[in-house]
Formats: structure tokens, C-alpha cells, sequence
């Protein structure tokens, strides 16, 4: 068997959450399918904003490129707000696959609505901005937060994890949705048990990522290079964006 290798990115610079993100995309891979979990050098501990947005973006980039030169076959951007996934695109010789956009996509293959769960009441309106981005608006019933921040889903404690499932059930009752999407890859690891508990396709962006690039990778798929996901226009970055510069 061919070995493909991903690059699965985690745009925040938290280790714990870097490692159950590449917990959860090992799992989802095939046998001939090596995964190689980052996270940036510089930014944010987690994602719960605009602003921490921006930051993870530049890092996100800088990881894209280091993995274009390692020759990783696909790249996946594991944080819910899909950070930088154009920009992924036009640095990117790959496919490029965010983790909003792999469940949202995966969800509607086996429901016609689903619900998102997410973290911060923040965060839903990057959520929804990416419903409609997407073009998922008459699929998405719903979309909640469990009002814990990102990282809660590290402390230890299983609070968070257990707001999720609480969570999942009342959005399904309300919503009727007939499946849900995990708003945020620190829940990566929740959606296998969670399926089986509530009888109810409960999806992760980073497995659905994961078996997205194998397949885009098997079909010989890569970013289109014609258009606006052309590699960036040659010029000359400045100061702490020169590094930039070799591609
Ligand atoms: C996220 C996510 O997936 N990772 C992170 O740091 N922030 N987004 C979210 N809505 O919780």
C-alpha cells in the first residue's frame, strides 16, 4: 500500500489539544496513512475569536509551508473556525481541508439538517458566518454553545465533555436535527461514543478530514491551481513575514 502522509494542523499552541486531535485522526486512518500532528511556534493557546483568528493564521501558514517542503500529501486545518483555509489554499500544492467545513459536508451525506455544538457563545458567530459561507444554511437546524472555554475540554475534570453530550440531547430535541457537528477540535474524541449513546450520526471534523484528504489524495485530487488559489503573486514579504519569501 502507498504511504500517504497528512499534516494535521492544530492552529492553537496548546500540546494537549494537539495530541487528542492527532488521537482522533490516527484512529480515522487507513493502515497506509501516516499522520503528522502540529501545532504553530507563535500565537494563541486557543481559539475563541476574531482576534485569535488573525494570530493562528499566520501560523497556520507557516506550518502549511514547512509541510509542502517535508512533501506531506494533504494538509488539514483542525480548529472549528477553519482559520486561513483560503489562504492554506493558495500556499498549499495539496488539498487543504478545515475541520468546519469536512463535518458540515459529512453531516449532510447522512442527514438533511444537523446542529452544531461549540464552546464559547462567541464562537457561534464564526460558526454561523461559516454555515452560510459554505452554503449550509437550509441544512444547519441549529447551532449551541456549551459556554465553557476552549481549553476546559483539557483541564481533566470531564465537565466540558459532559456539557457536550447534555448538550447534543437538547439540540436534538429542540432542533430536530438529525445529526450533529462537534464545534471544536478538542471534542475530536467524543464523537465515537457519543454516536453510539445517542443513535445519532455525531461528527468530527478531524476523522471526516482525514478520510476527505485520503480520498482526495486516492482520486490523484489536488488544490486547483488556476484562479484565485493560484500559489500568492511573487513579491517581496518585509520584516518577520521574509520567511515567506523562498516559495
Ligand atoms: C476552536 C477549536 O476548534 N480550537 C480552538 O482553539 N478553538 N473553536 C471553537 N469553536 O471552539
Amino acid at each position: 500500500m502507498t504511504e500517504i502522509c497528512i499534516q494535521v494542523i492544530n492552529p492553537n499552541t496548546s500540546p494537549g489539544m494537539t495530541e487528542t486531535i492527532a488521537r482522533a485522526a490516527r484512529n480515522a486512518a487507513a493502515a497506509g496513512t501516516q499522520i503528522l500532528a502540529v501545532c504553530p511556534n507563535d500565537g494563541v493557546p486557543s481559539i475563541e475569536g476574531h482576534f485569535d483568528e488573525a494570530i493562528a493564521t499566520i501560523g497556520v501558514l507557516e506550518q502549511i509551508k514547512a509541510g509542502r517542503e517535508q512533501g506531506v500529501c494533504g494538509h488539514i486545518i483542525a480548529c472549528f473556525g477553519d482559520p486561513g483555509l483560503l489562504a492554506a489554499r493558495e500556499l498549499a500544492q495539496g488539498p487543504v481541508i478545515g475541520i468546519a467545513e469536512a463535518a458540515m459536508h459529512m453531516a449532510t451525506l447522512v442527514a438533511t439538517r444537523f446542529s452544531v455544538v461549540t464552546t464559547l457563545p462567541r464562537t457561534l458567530i464564526i460558526a454561523r458566518h461559516l454555515v452560510h459561507q459554505y452554503g449550509f444554511q437550509n441544512h444547519c437546524a441549529g447551532l449551541h454553545a456549551i459556554d465553557l472555554p476552549v481549553l476546559s475540554l483539557e483541564d481533566g475534570s470531564g465537565q466540558a465533555q459532559e456539557k457536550v453530550r447534555a448538550r447534543c440531547i437538547q439540540a436534538l430535541k429542540e432542533d430536530g436535527c438529525g445529526a450533529i457537528v462537534l464545534g471544536c477540535g478538542g471534542m475530536a474524541t467524543l464523537a465515537e461514543e457519543l454516536t453510539r449513546e445517542l443513535r445519532v450520526p455525531v461528527i468530527d471534523g478531524v476523522s471526516s478530514a482525514v478520510k476527505m484528504v485520503e480520498s482526495l489524495v486516492a482520486l490523484g485530487l489536488t488544490t486547483s491551481k488556476r484562479g484565485d488559489l493560484a500559489f500568492p503573486e511573487p513579491k517581496m514579504l518585509s520584516g518577520k513575514f521574509q520567511a515567506f519569501n523562498s516559495d
